[in-house]
């Protein structure tokens, strides 16, 4: 950090956790909420995942979920949020928390996605919600969409394959922009945009073997959800001029590797693809190198009239992304693949691994906040880092220094790139409380500060326990990163 042992991080800097909806709430049938594309994910037994985990359906699969009564369905009950948002937030005050991120699930206000009005008492959920991070001065950081498809519109449309998603996606998102004008300022659109391309039925509710063009479809997806989000900025900007509305990527810096001068090509071109998200919505046009990119994959993106317009009058006020992990690239073969939820490159000797296989690289952060300031020149707001692993539970208590030394670097090099002179606004560690993976839908799999007494089948109290994790996040807010 920097020499005079000054904090580098700003007086007003955004400290807190990330959560969604779909894998914290549960309650996924009560108060009318309609089911979501997550419902149908089923917990995966570790024995038999192979490789890249699939988190895609396929209509049979589709089907059969959405009939299944009997199986092991976590992200149904999540970790019962939507009865216990009280105490834990309490408990996140207590850590200090400036800011929440929180998604909305767009079923619980549209249920199956396509009605002409929204159900109140999904709306009053959140009102709640809000009004109890208000209680404690924490501020909401709100995505709209995290994974969160409502089904009616996988059924109807297949999901964002089709370009009338947008006007449902809008009429939702106007409504909770409009019904929580006062209590919320910060809103995500789409939680990391690029994840439709690697897996369509996550990131867009749509089932690849129903599409249309099933190679253009993770593209053309995200084109629908491009041209949303710039709308749906345009509207909160008029709704609040105040709002302040961000992107979010899956980010992974991508390292070249070897220094062969083709593993340094593909390593660009990797970062590319992975930036071009970002490049549509920061610099509000698709970058030049994508059009060769799609005639050599045969991708066809229909876009209508106009399009390219909204895209530029609208785009985002800052950038937020997810950092798990870096990958590295190349030419040369190598069999040893590296792992990640969606993503996976080489394994990359100098780095060490989590219990998931995730390479764990703190000075990857850095590197990608410095490359992305470059790029932007707008404000960065890192909102998913963290340590999925194996706690184990000894007389009441977690010492989980593990997660403290991958979070303490990580930060580290935050305030690293803020001495670089990198403007970044935020810091919310991903699962401040223990929730279910997305990729795996685990429970197993914990990230949090706080503890919660469930197993991978739902069974347990669902009581809240502080890790030794709890009192150093404490720590590090109070002293506003000083004491790391
Ligand atoms: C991100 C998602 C989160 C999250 C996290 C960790 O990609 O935005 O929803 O869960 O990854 O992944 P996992 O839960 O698979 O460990």
């Amino acid at each position: 950090m920097s020499q005079n042992n000054t904090v580098p991080f700003p007086k007003e800097f955004l400290w807190g956790g990330a959560t969604a909806a779909n894998q914290i709430e549960g309650a996924y049938n009560i108060d009318g909420k309609g089911l979501d594309a997550q419902d149908l994910m089923p917990f995966v037994v570790k024995e038999q995942r192979k490789g890249k985990i699939n988190m895609d359906l396929t209509s049979k699969q589709f089907e059969h979920n959405l009939a299944d009564q009997d199986g092991i369905y976590p992200k149904r009950f999540g970790i019962d949020f939507y009865h216990r948002y009280k105490e834990d937030i309490r408990l996140f005050a207590e850590l200090g928390f400036k800011v929440f991120r929180i998604s909305i699930s767009w079923s619980r206000i549209f249920p199956k996605g396509y009605e002409e009005k929204p159900n109140e008492m999904g709306l009053a959920f959140y009102d709640s919600v809000f009004d109890e991070c208000r209680k404690y001065g924490i501020q909401p950081l709100v995505t709209l969409s995290h994974y969160e498809t409502p089904v009616g519109l996988i059924e109807k449309y297949n999901g964002w394959e089709s370009r009338e998603v947008i006007d449902h996606f809008i009429r939702y998102a106007t409504t909770v922009l409009n019904q929580y004008k006062n209590k919320v300022k910060y809103w995500l659109t789409f939680n990391e945009i690029n994840v439709i391309t690697k897996s369509p039925y996550t990131g867009g509710g749509i089932i690849t073997d129903r599409a249309k063009d099933p190679i253009s479809v993770g593209y053309q997806g995200a084109h629908h959800q491009f041209v949303a989000s710039a709308l749906v900025t345009k509207i909160a900007h008029s709704i609040n001029p105040d709002f302040l509305i961000g992107c979010m990527l899956a980010r992974s810096e991508i390292y070249p590797g070897t220094n062969d001068p083709e593993d340094i090509l593909l390593a660009q071109k990797e970062n590319n693809l992975n930036l071009f998200f970002t490049d549509v919505q920061v610099r509000g046009e698709y970058p030049s190198f994508m059009d060769r990119y799609f005639e050599e994959n045969g991708i066809n993106i229909q876009k209508e009239a106009g399009d390219d317009e909204i895209l530029k009058c609208h785009p985002v006020d800052f950038l937020s992304f997810s950092y798990y992990t870096s990958l590295s690239v190349s030419t040369h073969r190598n069999e040893e693949a590296s792992e990640g939820n969606l993503f996976q490159g080489q394994v990359n000797p100098y780095l060490e691994t989590s219990d998931w296989g995730w390479q764990i690289d703190p000075i990857g952060l850095r590197v990608s906040l410095n490359d992305m300031y470059d790029r932007y020149r707008v404000p960065l707001f890192v909102v998913e880092n963290g340590l999925g692993a194996y706690d184990k539970v000894e007389d009441g208590q977690i010492h989980d220094d593990y997660r403290i030394s991958y979070l303490r670097e990580h930060i580290r090099q935050i305030g690293e790139a803020l001495c670089d002179g990198v403007e970044v606004i935020g810091y919310t560690s991903w699962g401040p409380i223990d929730l279910v993976s997305m990729s795996t839908s685990e429970m197993s799999k914990r990230y949090g500060f706080i503890y919660v007494d469930q197993d991978d089948e739902g069974k347990g109290t669902l009581d809240r326990l502080k890790k030794d994790s709890f009192y150093w996040y404490q720590r590090v807010i109070s002293s506003n990163g000083r004491d790391l």
